[in-house]
């Protein structure tokens, strides 16, 4: 009953529109278990590669050769293999991939697969995905970063930096701090309809209005947290996702076109301020200072994932106040992450199941990260689908925090509204990592 008698991958939509690979294993008593995988827009230059097609349809994106992939060379490989085996089946279809960064078959056919079985597993096992793979200690439901103001790759908008979240620390449940989170984007809306801004939404469901500056999204959120009945500093804090090797290689593209090229990563202001390069000391000076002003307690890609003497320094200046997220910096893959811990990089890393392509390796990121003292953050894609894996994967990691963009779009509530369901099957067994 656990043994993998089908594997077919598929073509499916994603929240943006583009195509993505979905994935069924099928056990030889008929159990089904089915993934699919996201998609990044700020991708990190060293994730694992996600095949597509180049050719004229879909704009090029689609992935019907990551489906081939799927169905003609790791299907017929794992017919037989038992889906409780998830390391044994992950190291093999490494094998199958024999490259560093899955650039053969494609980190979007792995993970499919992956996913996929671990799935098919859980419910072989008559057991919840988070509960099979986090087994009886797996019970702390994370705190949500809501992202509710987008900006940079994100959005169409003046607004450089990716993504302002807030995240509802002082509340004894997850129940209650979704509902502060919730409450708050809602005003947030009004807030900039009262200010005659857009309530447009960018690609996360984030608001995207053309602001004065970037810190003015710090204002307009410090307005909806007010206005809906919650302080700013003790129940809710802000974390940040500048997204900043967008940012360094815009200044990279600057600095071709113009004779003068200065040493060192530059950061260009490539919405408000085109013009505008800074150095990464300057980008520290900037987080340190908005870090004094405004209860911001996680800075995500702080600087960008070739600064690393940069993240050093930024570390040694706020590391001990503050929660400093290597994304692109480390791109979920242990060996970068190890690279982090040695040269005191960052102390927290966001696990995004597709930059590295295989649960297993995933998992490993997670558990290195514990080893180290380095938090951990579950985290969607910008391009999402209806798959709520990674709820599970929070709550069986135990990790204390998740990132799932704003509570807006059936792709982003996907993940929401299953950790709700988890919420209500702990029961008072459940531990928040809020107030915890
Ligand atoms: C990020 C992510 C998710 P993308 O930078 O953290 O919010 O964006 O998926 O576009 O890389
Ligand atoms: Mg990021």
């Amino acid at each position: 009953m656990f043994e993998i008698a089908n594997i077919h991958a598929r073509q499916v939509l994603d929240s943006r529109g583009n195509p993505t690979l979905e994935c069924d294993v099928t056990l030889d008593d008929g159990v089904l278990g089915r993934a699919a995988v996201p998609s990044g827009a700020s991708t990190g230059e060293h994730e694992a590669v996600e095949l597509r097609d180049g050719k004229k349809h879909w704009m090029g994106k689609g992935v019907t050769k990551a489906v081939r992939h799927v169905n003609e060379i790791i299907a017929p490989e794992l017919f037989g293999a038992d889906v409780r085996n998830q390391e044994g089946i992950d190291r093999l279809i490494l094998e199958l991939d024999g490259t560093e960064n899955k650039s053969q078959l494609g980190a979007n056919a792995t993970l499919g697969v992956s996913l996929a079985v671990a799935h098919a597993a859980a419910i072989a096992c008559e057991l919840p995905l988070w509960r099979y793979l986090g087994g009886s200690h797996a019970r702390t439901l994370p705190c949500p970063m809501l992202n509710i103001l987008n900006g940079g790759k994100h959005a169409d908008n003046t607004v450089d930096f990716q993504e302002f979240m807030i995240q509802p620390w002082g509340f004894d449940t997850f129940d209650d701090a979704l509902r502060a989170g919730v409450e708050i984007y809602h005003t947030l809306k009004q807030v900039l309809h009262d200010a005659h801004l857009s309530t447009a939404v960018g690609d996360e469901g984030g608001f995207a209005p053309n602001l004065k500056s970037n810190e003015e999204a710090l204002e307009m959120i410090a307005r909806a947290v007010k206005k809906a009945g919650y302080d700013l500093g003790t129940q809710i804090k802000i974390a940040l996702d500048p997204a900043t090797s967008e940012l360094a290689n815009e200044a990279k593209k600057l600095a071709k076109s113009s004779s003068k090229r200065k040493a060192g990563v530059g950061y260009c202001f490539f919405k408000s301020d085109p013009k505008r390069i800074v150095s990464s000391d300057e980008m520290i000076d900037l987080w340190s200072g908005w870090c004094r002003k405004w209860p911001i307690c996680s800075i995500e890609d702080g600087l960008s994932e070739d600064d690393w003497s940069g993240w050093a320094n930024l570390t040694r200046v706020l590391g001990s106040t503050t929660q400093l997220v290597g994304d692109d910096l480390f791109v979920t893959n242990p060996k970068f992450l190890a690279r982090g811990i040695k040269e005191g990089c960052a102390n927290a890393i966001l696990v995004k199941v597709n930059q590295i392509g295989t649960l297993s390796e995933a998992l490993e990121a997670v558990e290195l990260a514990d080893k180290s003292g380095y938090r951990s953050i579950l985290s969607h894609r910008s391009g999402e689908t209806e798959d709520a894996t990674i709820a599970d994967l929070a709550v069986a990691t135990n990790c204390g925090q998740i990132k799932t963009g704003a509570p807006c779009r059936s792709d982003r509530n996907a993940k929401y509204n299953q950790l709700l369901r988890i919420s209500e099957e702990l029961g008072e067994n459940a531990l928040f990592a809020g107030h915890a």
